[in-house]
């Protein structure tokens, strides 16, 4: 791969004077740490944007811009198949089945999933001199009681966790207590209640339950991209961290009036148009500012998209590609996701990266571009993208292997072409989601996806020894607690 023409610092040059430029407050000469924005789509299938796959039916120039003008990944995977653990996965650097959620996700009153003490994110960004903000989805958990309290400060929450600024919603946009908040407050209490949605059908779905009197669901995804906006167009001197969890295009879809009709693939493709004119806004206030040049733009999505056989059918759409399965299972349909980074005359625009990467690879790979080691009790599952990103040659793979995990808590390990599944069945929403073995019968499954990436022919039972080396492999992730490089001081190498 070509390394990028217009700025031809290596990447530890670049540390050093991001270091020299932070305890100088602006040295004029050094090259200023870049902002960075992740934009993390919710539940939008690897097959919706148009760049990776040209028979979508979802237009997004948008998306498709920013691969144009990035590096467009093919192997990049969610650490989970559903919405909270990837999330944790994201801002932590670590699997959140090393966590209290070993399965599922959080409801709308569940009490702080990330341990305070905890390294996180945007807290490792701050110690670099960054101003940092998230406005979106939350779904991590807010406050410390059982069931949070939102007539109380939502402590601990994002702003305990290493954001200066946090707006948005609870957790997903179909769980209530519907409400927005910011920083620790409410902005109103949910005092009225709503009825659920027709709970027949998928696609406007959504619990019923507490609501705040002025909150509309429509209007979450066009508030999410507003302050968005905002908050890039009034950022100050110090560089920024922007981290935007869209809660679209998750259920219930709620497409506004200019894009009803505006894909070929339904109301969940309209409200998909919608996610890409948001990153359009977004990218376009980054234009204005004057700050696109030197701003690292990551887009993502948590986990596949929620599309059923008969959509497929219905729409001639295929959400998740050619891919196995739907969001929440373990087949690559749960987890692998579209994955794009731009930065100008540092990545190399239109490139294509088949590295086997996941988002709990951004904590390290944000620590590398700000000149930051991280310690080894932060990040324990993360890895520095950085060698790929920037087009160096690499004499292997950069991850050892990657950890996928569904919904209903089963676990995969991939490692090059192998995908070694624990368990029969889905783990998610396909059904059978778990089958009992006969005896007799394998009780996992083994793909090679490299030659099999439909994950139909299960070599489980041909190919032993490939079982034992990954199933042994996964079992010392899960016992040591991290499965990435240690430094020799810790003890932990
Ligand atoms: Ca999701």
């Amino acid at each position: 791969m070509m390394r990028g023409i217009r700025f031809l610092i290596p990447g530890f040059a670049l540390c050093a004077l991001a270091l020299v430029w932070a305890a100088c407050g602006g040295y004029e000469q050094a090259a200023p740490p870049p902002n960075i924005v992740v934009i993390l789509a919710d539940d939008m299938g690897y097959g919706d944007p148009g760049a990776w796959n040209p028979d979508s039916k979802v237009p997004t120039p948008h998306i498709d811009r920013l691969a144009a003008e990035g590096m467009r990944f093919t192997d990049a995977h969610s650490p989970s198949a559903v919405c909270t653990p990837t999330r944790y996965g994201l801002l932590t650097g670590r699997y959140a089945w090393r966590t209290r959620l070993t399965q599922g996700v959080l409801a709308g009153y569940s009490p702080n999933l990330i341990d305070t003490t905890r390294l996180t994110l945007p807290g490792m960004l701050r110690k670099a001199g960054y101003a940092t903000a998230g406005i979106g989805k939350w779904h991590l958990g807010l406050g410390d009681a059982e069931r949070t309290d939102y007539a109380r400060p939502l402590r601990p929450g994002p702003v305990s966790l290493g954001f200066d600024y946090y707006f948005g919603i609870p957790s997903s946009l179909d769980f209530e207590p519907y409400v927005w908040f910011e920083n620790d407050r409410v902005e109103q209490l949910p005092t009225d209640s709503i009825e659920a949605s027709r709970p027949c059908c998928k696609e406007d779905f959504y619990r019923g339950g507490a609501i705040a009197p002025d909150f509309r669901h429509v209007d979450v995804l066009p508030r999410t991209v507003e302050k968005s906006v905002e908050y890039v167009m009034q950022a100050g001197d110090k560089p920024f961290f922007l981290y935007v969890p869209f809660s679209a295009p998750h259920t219930p879809w709620l497409p506004t009036e200019p894009f009803q009709g505006s894909s070929g693939a339904g109301t969940y493709g309209d409200f998909a148009v919608q996610v890409d004119a948001g990153v359009g806004d977004i990218l376009n206030a980054l234009d204005e500012a004057g700050v696109a040049e030197n701003t690292l733009v990551v887009f993502t999505s948590d986990n596949g998209a929620h599309w059923l056989p008969y959509e497929i059918e219905m729409f001639d759409h295929r959400a998740n590609l050619n891919w196995r399965g739907m969001k929440a299972d373990i087949h690559e349909g749960g987890h692998r996701v579209p994955f794009v980074a731009r930065w100008p005359g540092r990545i190399e625009e239109g490139s294509v990266s088949h590295e086997l990467i996941s988002l709990v690879d951004l904590m390290a790979t944000f620590a590398s571009v700000t000149g930051q080691t991280l310690p080894d009790d932060a990040g324990e599952d993360s890895y520095d993208l950085t060698p790929v990103l920037f087009g160096e040659s690499l004499e292997g793979p950069i991850r050892e292997a990657a950890v996928h995990h569904s919904a209903n808590g089963t676990f995969a390990i991939r490692q090059g072409s192998w995908k070694l599944i624990e368990g029969l069945g889905s783990g998610g929403f396909t059904p059978p989601r778990s089958i009992k073995p006969g005896p007799g019968d394998p009780t996992g499954q083994l793909y090679h996806i490299e030659d099999d990436p439909g994950e139909t022919n299960n070599l489980y039972a041909e190919r032993p020894e490939v079982v034992a080396r990954l199933s042994a492999l996964l079992d010392r992730y899960r016992e040591q607690g991290y499965s990435r490089p240690m430094t020799e001081a810790s003890g932990r190498n």
